[in-house]
């Protein structure tokens, strides 16, 4: 059985609304020409809110896909909820779309209303001529819970299938910098693929010597290297154990590193246009630039100004990004600053939920609530006061 694994779609991501939208759609279309079935490790959505326009953008994409002929179908569903289709599109909530517990998130709205199965905590059968595939899905979880979900929900597998288990999560070989995160020879033993999404650039690699990958987002949101390579999905032959990566049609992106000690401003600059004009020759306009400068803080500033300028003058050729890489220079905190610079893939709410941990762990936190879960909550718009009730309470009592 061919299994397309597409992930991190980010419909509605606001920066790049139109990309979102074009390269879901076409990620899509094209697994389900290529592959009998699809799987998407989370992230659908920007937003555990979306706007009814963006789940009216998602529903479209999904009603189109379903027009489609799959070679298989699913045959069974056990877990929690319910799913209402045998059509074999299967994802999971990710991080994007978490809530708290016992409320609806967006790939909830879309199970319900059959465009895709919702397999967060659960396991679905697939079959084509006689072939079977167990999906066991985890939906993303605070990370803290990662390994818990797995031993309730991904402790066995589906004897005579073929297993793979599907999450959303950090793993600490990808993202060195939390002790909560996961390792990889912790994920449970006997799959005979491990999917992951959450992170956005493409990874390879192996776990309990089967294959583990993560096909990354199908459009350009951190701007970090990572992404530099052109966005795409998996296509896995269960028959022959193989995988292709197939491209689609992303926006170009490319990275400038200038060290503003290093030289004269004019030159520098010239040096900046030069590079961006190649950027634009090479892929075409609307490629995306990001021009990270680097230097002492007053210099790097003043590059700022100058290189807002530039920014302004291509705006109708590429997208200009600057990055000011000063913070280096900020903290003398050596562990901090190796964060920073050895994590080219970490979201920003990665990095808060770390550092938060780190900082609460110092001052010796050890309320029942994770640090993590405590992130999660407070960041969720939901319960806030509930929660900060409830820590008050431990704190006092
Ligand atoms: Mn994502």
């Amino acid at each position: 059985m061919k299994i397309a694994i597409v992930s991190d779609l980010h419909i509605g991501y606001d920066r790049f609304r139109k990309d979102a939208h074009a390269q879901a759609a076409e990620a899509l279309t094209m697994a389900a020409e290529r592959a009998d079935a699809i799987i998407i490790p989370g992230d659908i959505f920007d937003t555990r809110f979306p706007k009814p326009d963006v789940i009216a953008e998602a529903i479209l994409i999904f009603k189109e896909l379903l027009q489609r002929e799959f070679g298989a179908k699913i045959i069974d569903f056990k877990g929690d909820g319910r799913v209402y289709t045998d059509k074999p599109v299967l994802a999971i909530p990710g991080t994007h779309e978490r809530r708290t517990s016992d409320t609806e998130d967006p790939v909830d709205l879309l199970n319900l209303t059959s465009l895709l199965a919702d397999i967060g905590m659960g396991v679905a059968v697939i079959e084509k001529d006689g072939e079977r595939v167990a999906v066991t899905g985890i939906s993303g979880v605070v990370e803290e819970r990662f390994g818990e979900a797995l031993k309730e929900h991904a402790s066995s597998v589906v004897d005579g299938a073929f297993n793979i288990l599907m999450f959303h999560q950090s793993l600490y070989e990808l993202l060195p910098f939390n002790d909560s995160f996961l390792r990889m020879n912790e994920l449970p033993e006997g799959f005979d693929l491990y999917v992951n999404g959450h992170i956005h650039s493409k990874v390879e690699s192996t776990v309990h010597g089967k294959p583990f990958l993560i096909p990354g987002s199908t459009v350009l949101t951190q701007l970090k290297d990572g992404e530099i390579e052109r966005k795409g999905f998996f296509v896995y032959d269960t028959k022959t154990n193989s995988y292709e990566f197939v491209h689609i049609n992303s926006r170009s992106f490319e990275s400038v590193k200038v060290d503003v000690d290093s030289s004269e401003e004019g030159t520098l600059l010239r040096r900046i246009e030069e590079r961006i004009n190649e950027a634009v020759s090479k892929h075409g306009q609307g490629c995306i630039i990001r021009i990270e400068i680097n230097g002492n803080d007053r210099s790097v500033k003043r590059m700022g100004i100058e290189m807002q300028e530039i920014a302004k003058r291509y705006k109708d050729h590429a997208v200009i990004e600057i990055a000011k890489k000063g913070f280096e220079n900020v903290s003398d905190d050596s562990k901090r600053a190796e964060i920073y610079s050895d994590i080219s893939n970490i979201s920003v709410k990665d990095l808060g939920i770390g550092i938060l941990v780190e900082e609460l762990k110092k001052s010796g936190y050890d309320l029942a609530i994770g640090p993590a879960e405590l992130f999660e909550l407070l960041s969720s718009g939901e319960k806030k006061d509930k929660v900060i009730a409830k820590i008050m309470n431990d704190l006092l009592s």
